[in-house]
């Protein structure tokens, strides 16, 4: 392939409702979108972090500053450009795995266009549509909880995800089981809120039979993950301290995880999450895919990786209307607790020209 030209175009897309983390509440899902041109084919890929560091390093700003001076010069600098080249020629470059994994998906949409392969056909996925859990925000009070959890419950979600911090775990946990029973399956994410001082108050979440417990304590420690998990029955999953295939191996190794979250972003790419997917598979480790309330462009993908047989665990892969009234590509709809995935080359799905301008804030050329 020849690289012609990666634009950045820069978007806002309102929420439908408020998400509440234990590091803060979004309103708008406020990021950019990249395009890549190619002498074959054109591709799309979405930047996942926002444009605060508050989930990991990297934001907005930052990303395109990355992108423009260190990642695409090095692209664009490749001989033969392929997908598989990429990683290797950006890998002197620290860090940055949420800004190289946008330019490795539109380059990977771009050539697989190139050869009409549907991204879930490259990955090896064994299945046409995947299940859907739904990720539920830290909320003002219980009822309006139990209320949220209900209607996902009425739309078919088949697994739900409680945001938790300290003084918001034990209560709403408890309140989801009492009114919906010991069978639904519940799991919770913390998003590194709570230290290893906690263990106790986090050993009374083992009664209610939680699938897992995602990310804990801080993030990279898998030290500590590993003592914490000495002390629970509850599976600790980890999401933030996992970056790539090399050190998902070691924290399997330590028993600081005994569930995977794979998110394409955080590990750079599709290429290294199939590897992140791979070595938890053959560890006998459940694998199951995130997600950073993406829009279309960023949810297609997501969902071939979500159909590889180690994502044994439904994945956060909502619906597109979980997140918006009007989503920028044609939206993801929820049949019977599944999303399809997409069938077509590539990532499967484009903007639509019309919403694409309307969401959009800014675009410009990082290389033409
Ligand atoms: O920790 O999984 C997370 C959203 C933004 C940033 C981090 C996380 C999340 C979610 C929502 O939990 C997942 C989704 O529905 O996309
Ligand atoms: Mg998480």
């Amino acid at each position: 392939m020849k690289l012609e030209r990666v634009e950045i175009v820069h978007v806002a897309i309102p929420l439908v409702t408020p998400f509440r983390t234990s590091f803060g509440t979004m309103t708008t899902k406020d990021t950019f979108l990249l395009h890549v041109v190619t002498d074959v084919a054109e591709g799309w890929s979405e930047f996942a972090a926002d444009p605060e560091p508050l989930y990991c390093s990297e934001f907005v700003a930052g990303a395109e500053i990355v992108l423009r001076d260190f990642l695409i010069p090095r692209m664009a600098a490749l001989p033969h450009l392929t997908t598989a080249a990429l990683a290797p020629a950006l890998a002197k470059i620290k860090g940055h795995e949420l800004a190289k994994a946008a330019l490795e998906t539109a380059l990977l949409d771009a050539e697989l266009r190139s050869y009409g392969m549907p991204l879930a056909t490259y990955l090896g996925a064994v299945r046409d549509r995947v299940p859907a859990g739904v990720s539920v925000g830290i909320k003002n009070s219980v009822p309006e909880l139990l209320d949220d959890v209900e209607r996902y419950l009425a739309q078919g979600y088949v697994r739900i995800k409680l945001k938790i911090e300290p003084g918001w775990d034990v209560e709403p946990v408890r309140a989801v089981r009492e009114r919906f029973g010991a069978s639904l399956p519940l799991q919770v994410d913390a998003n590194t809120a709570y230290t290893l001082a906690d263990a106790e108050q986090l050993r009374r979440l083992d009664e209610f039979g939680l699938l897992l417990i995602e990310e804990p304590l801080e993030e990279n420690n898998l030290h500590a993950h590993a003592r914490l998990q000495q002390r629970l029955r509850t599976p600790v999953c980890l999401d933030e301290s996992l970056h790539h295939a090399r050190d998902t191996a070691a924290a399997i190794a330590l028993d600081a995880c005994r569930v995977v979250n794979v998110k394409p972003a955080r590990v750079g790419g599709y290429l290294e999450a199939r590897r992140v997917h791979d070595v938890a598979h053959a560890h006998g480790v459940p694998v199951w895919c995130g997600g950073m309330l993406e829009t279309g462009i960023g949810r297609a993908p997501n969902l071939a990786l979500a159909a590889l047989p180690g994502c044994t665990l439904p994945g956060d892969t909502s619906a597109s209307a979980r997140y918006f009234a009007e989503d920028i590509t044609e939206p993801f709809v929820l049949v019977d607790g599944h999303l399809p995935v997409p069938a077509g080359p590539g990532i499967g799905i484009a903007p639509l020209p019309d919403a694409l301008r309307r969401f959009t804030r800014e675009r410009r050329d990082l290389y033409a």
